[in-house]
Formats: structure tokens, sequence, C-alpha cells
């Protein structure tokens, strides 16, 4: 009884889903060394046409938010220009596509683009080694000033419209995972005292203004948001941040986006501080379109819609291992399970 799946869903006036199956963002490190995409990424993309919206991995704004090896960006002629011959592929197979845009902040790394510091909320360094580059450790990095952060606005801003021009249906703002946006939400990674820190209003200030930007820029059907009020991946969470998500979630409910997509990998999670899990928190306090993740079978995918949990799934990792995993969930057939050392190669 999966058959909620594979029902269309309007989104809004500008976007209609052949089904409720979503791909979710992976980092796949496997651009080019001008972080451009290839052409079996594009073949990968096409090759996942059938889910009902496809979200990119997540794609650099700018060369200082590069914190892993090849990933792609949206910055560069060339870069758009790689960009769309996945947009048409994809199309060409009748799906759609939105770009994952992304700035990792303190998880940034100087060794990628040769810069001198890595921009972020506050001067508190992620501890450890970087994943796949285990000889460099993280750096304690340089609270973004107002003048900077006024200009990552502008440059997400800039890559959401390069990414309209590269073709994609629309962007996804990676305000999840512990990544620049998601250390502005967070006490564990940000102690401002000034208009950006220290309360809700100001720690959700810099992420609202994104947003704020790239849906007047692109418009908001066209603007997906996802976010991690659970901190569980690059920062730790802390009880204050719940008031910060209280603030924040009515404030996206305002702004009519596409959609709002969890942030997580495995949504068993219970969280104290959320009282259960952050998918179960986020449909409290948020009414719209959601997406939810992490962990999910088809059937306990089906299940969670069914009971309202969410409204759409996304699947990982089950779609690294299967690109034919919409064909072969409808016809009933098996899944090959996932497996890490699938991440070598794009099939
Ligand atoms: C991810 N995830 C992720 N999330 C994100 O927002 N942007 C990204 O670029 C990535 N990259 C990424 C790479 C790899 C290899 C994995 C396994 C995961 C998280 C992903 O979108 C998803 O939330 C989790 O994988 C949980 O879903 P599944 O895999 O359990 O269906
Ligand atoms: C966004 C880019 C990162 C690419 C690396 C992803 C690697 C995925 C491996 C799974 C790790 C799961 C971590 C979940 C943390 C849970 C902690 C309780």
């Amino acid at each position: 009884m999966l058959d909620n799946l594979f029902n269309p869903v309007v989104l809004n006036d500008t976007l209609t889903l052949k089904n409720r199956i979503i791909m979710a963002p992976l980092t796949r490190c496997m651009s080019d060394d001008h972080l451009v995409p290839t052409q079996a990424m594009v073949d990968y993309y096409a090759r996942r046409a059938d889910t009902g919206l496809i979200i990119s991995e997540a794609i650099l704004i700018r060369a200082d938010g590069q914190g892993y090896p090849h990933t792609p960006g949206l910055f560069t002629p060339e870069q758009i220009n790689g960009w769309r011959n996945v947009t048409d592929a994809v199309h060409n197979n009748g799906g759609k596509i939105f770009a994952q845009l992304w700035h990792t902040g303190r998880v940034a790394h100087p060794f990628f683009f040769g810069g001198e510091y890595v921009l972020a909320p506050s001067a508190i360094a992620l501890e450890g080694t970087l994943p796949r580059m285990r000889e460099l450790t993280y750096t304690v990095p340089k609270p973004a000033t107002k003048a900077e952060i006024k200009q990552l606005v502008a440059d997400f801003s800039q890559a959401a419209a390069n990414a309209i021009d590269a073709g994609f249906d629309g962007v996804e703002i990676h305000g999840a995972n512990g990544y620049l946006l998601d250390q502005f939400l967070h006490f564990n990674t940000n102690v401002r005292d000034d208009e950006f820190g220290g309360t809700p209003e100001n720690m959700a200030r810099f992420p609202l203004a994104v947003i704020d930007a790239i849906s007047q820029r692109i418009g908001r059907d066209r603007t997906g948001l996802r976010l991690s009020p659970g901190g569980y991946f690059n920062l730790e969470g802390d009880a204050r941040d719940r008031a910060v998500f209280d603030y924040l979630l009515p404030e996206v409910e305002k702004r009519c986006l596409a959609y709002l997509h969890v942030g997580i990998f495995d949504d068993s999670m219970n969280f104290d501080y959320l009282n259960g899990s952050v998918s179960h928190y986020m449909r409290t306090h948020y009414q719209r379109t959601l997406i939810g993740v992490g962990c999910y079978s088809p059937q306990s995918g089906s299940d969670a819609i069914a009971a309202g949990e969410f409204d759409l799934l996304a699947i990982g990792r089950p779609l690294i291992a299967n690109p034919d995993y919409v064909k072969k969930v409808q016809a009933g057939q098996p899944l090959t399970p996932y497996d890490d050392t699938m991440l070598a190669q794009l099939i």
C-alpha cells in the first residue's frame, strides 16, 4: 500500500511534482578541478529523473565555502554551463531539479581555496580533522563582520540567480547540518553579542536575510529551505536552541516558500529539547509542505505521509544504491542495499 508515494503533488502555481519521492541532496565529491560538473554527473542525475524532484548535491555559492574536495560550485561561467548540461539532461528525461546552495562556514578549509581564514558567526573551531583529508585539522574561524555578512547575503542571492540561469527549477537553501546558516542558529557556534547573536531574533537574522534575498530574486515558489533544529552534525545542540527555532519556523511559514525540508540522517533520533524527533517538532511548528527524510523505507515513509507527519519523502542512500529506485518501488521489486563503498563511483 504505497500508493500515496505516487500521487502528483501541487507545491504552488509554478511547480507540480509527478510523485512524492524526492532525491535528497547527496555530496559526492566528483566535480572536476574547477568545481565544474562532469559528464558522469550529468548521467547520474539524468538516471534519477523519475523522482518527483531531485535536490542536487550541495553546491558552493563561492570559493571560500569549500570544506570537501571536488564539491561543485555555481559561481563561475564554466560551472553554470556545466550545470546546464545536468538540468537539460534531467528535463529531457521528464524530471525536475533544484540546486542546493551551500557555504560550509567554519567547516571550510583554506587548503581548498588558498585563503587565509574561514568565516563563521564566532571564533569557535570545529574539533577534529577533515573527512577524506585526515592530515588537515579545522581552523579557528574569523567572525564575519557586518559587511561580510551583507556580502554573503548578496552572494547567496547571486548563486540563486546563477542556478536559474543554469536551468534549475529552483533552489534549496542549505540551512542544515552544521554549515554556515545553521551555525548562526545554534548557541554552540554563535556567541555573538551584536544584532546577529544572543537572542532568537538576532540569531535568525542572517538566515532570514538570505531567505528573503533569494525569494525576492527568483520567486518564493522556487525557493526551498533545509533546517536542522536538532544539532547533530558538525555542531552540538543546546537546550537554548529550541527558542531560536520556535521563533524561526513561524517566520519561515509566513514567507510561503515552496517547501521546508528536515535536515537529519536518521529521523528516529530524539532530541530532549525538541521533545522528540526533528520531523515531529517541525510538523508541530510548520503547517505548509514539509519534506521528511532519514533512514526511511518506502513503507515507513508512506506510513509517515499517511499519518500526516510530513508531505513528501526524501530518499538519500537508497538512491545512491538504486538509480531506478522509483521504478523498483512501484513494481514491488527488491532494492539493492546501500553500503559506503558505493560512494567511490557514480552509478
Ligand atoms: C548526505 N546528506 C546531505 N545533506 C545535505 O543537505 N546536503 C548534502 O550535500 C548532503 N550530502 C550527503 C552525502 C552523503 C554521502 C550522505 C549519506 C548524506 C544527507 C542526506 O541528504 C540525507 O538527509 C541522509 O542521507 C538521510 O537520508 P537516507 O540516506 O537515510 O535516506
Ligand atoms: C554534506 C557533505 C558531507 C558529505 C559527507 C557525508 C558522509 C555521510 C556519512 C554518514 C554520517 C552520518 C553522520 C550522522 C551523525 C549522527 C550523529 C549522532
